[in-house]
């Protein structure tokens, strides 16, 4: 479709720019191709030199994951996005491209538990190290800049405390200490934020999550400007972490994306009504949802997030650690799995599971406490979800 860029937010999710293929299918093909065959050994010489355009072997690029990238470019307002194997695959890709030995990075202390495992524990062998700050202190945040630093580290919605991160800040500290922000958009996804209209560089996603939306794909995304994307895609991807994300993920990528703008504004819904029930439980100590006005940063959240608060949220039931793995134990309708993101309702243990990477101490400075329970709201019929809840939780008081 011409003019796409003047179309809204459900327009660009469902048409591209790019749709030609011979037989005039509606849906884009999958190219499940590892190589592409040159017109002549000069044209493959030019591609590899860079003179021309075009694809040369799928490790570089395909058809399939460059129509997905050009959607996610668009929906996050970025000039190019680059698709890739796992959110992991995402982030390491955007750090093995971006430092040398001897850098610094500034990260928030609430990030996903693989995300600080790489950060604590792999990055010092290559002679990086990271510097864990509360970066709602903005004090704090400027303490730790050292001369360095190289990048700033945040998710907003956090996981799995759902913590809000103000990124006009990340981005104003970043640009007066000219050093690069990163913002993992896993949870809110382009359709509630756009890092990149408050002044953020690089946005990193676990495309797993929201923007495939049906669990059954693991797959990252990288969100920047053409040259640092073209460094990722043609420096970290092709010679460091061969994060390629197949022909196939991309087409259920490209699919799910097209109802993305539906499914948030339902996750969101059913999230806040999940979220209330909890609140007003006498078994239930403490919700975190940046949709609730007790909320640390709703006001944050408010302006950042469009009003919409996505599906993920967290709690503590009174009953501390025995009564919140009861509960996980006892819901018919919530699914006991990591992830997030899916149809499905899921119901997870952060100390214990996707946080576990952390030690005691660090996860309990990041407030997640033993007895937090971490919930993905899906999108079943939302009296289904809170009943499933209430009859337990009806138990313990
Ligand atoms: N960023 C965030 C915010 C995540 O939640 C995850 C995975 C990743 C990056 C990594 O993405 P992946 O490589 O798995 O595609 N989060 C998970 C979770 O909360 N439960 O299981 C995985």
């Amino acid at each position: 479709m011409s003019d796409l860029k003047n179309k809204g937010f459900g327009t660009r999710s469902i048409h591209n720019e790019i749709h030609e293929n011979e037989y005039g299918a509606l849906t884009f093909p999958i190219f499940a191709t590892s190589t592409i065959v040159f017109d002549d050994a000069q044209q493959g010489g030019r591609r590899f030199a860079l003179e021309e355009g075009g694809f040369i072997y799928s490790r570089l690029g395909n058809p399939s994951t460059m129509y997905l990238e050009q959607k996610m470019a668009s929906l996050e307002g970025c000039e190019a996005a680059l698709a890739l194997s796992s959110g992991m695959g995402a982030i390491g890709t955007v750090f093995m491209t971006a430092l040398k030995t001897g850098d610094h990075v500034v990260s928030d202390k609430v990030i996903y538990g693989c995300t600080h495992a790489l950060f604590e524990h792999q990055l010092h062998k290559f002679g990086i190290d990271v510097t864990f700050v509360d970066f709602t202190n903005e004090a704090e945040v400027k303490a730790a800049i050292k001369e360095n630093t190289k990048i700033l580290y945040v998710e907003t919605p956090a996981n799995p405390t759902l913590k809000i991160v103000d990124l006009a800040v990340v981005a104003k500290i970043a640009k007066e200490h000219n050093l690069m922000s990163v913002v993992d958009n896993t949870v809110a996804t382009p359709y509630l934020t756009r890092p990149k209209e408050y002044g953020i560089d690089v946005i990193v996603h676990s495309a797993t999550k929201y923007l495939n939306g049906h669990g059954d794909v693991i797959a990252g995304i990288i969100c920047g400007d053409n040259d640092f994307l073209t460094k990722c895609r043609l420096e970290g991807q092709k010679d460091i972490t061969g994060s390629v994300m197949s022909a196939f993920d991309a087409f259920l990528i490209n699919r799910g994306l097209k109802t993305l703008h539906v499914r948030m504004d339902k996750h969101s819904e059913n999230a806040m009504k999940v979220a209330e029930f909890l609140d007003g439980h006498p078994a239930v100590k403490i919700v975190y949802y940046p949709g609730l006005k007790s909320h640390a940063n709703h006001e944050i959240a408010k302006k950042q997030m469009g009003g919409k608060y996505s599906g993920l949220l967290a709690f503590e039931l009174k009953g501390g650690y025995d009564a919140a793995l009861n509960l996980a134990n006892s819901l018919q309708v919530f699914k006991l799995a990591v992830s997030l993101g899916d149809c499905e309702s899921l119901i997870q243990h952060p100390a214990s599971m996707t946080h576990s990477p952390y030690s005691a101490e660090d996860r309990l400075a990041a407030g997640i406490d033993d007895g937090l329970l971490r919930a993905s709201i899906g999108l079943e019929d939302v009296d289904d979800i809170i009943n499933d809840l209430k009859v337990q939780l009806d138990k313990l008081v």
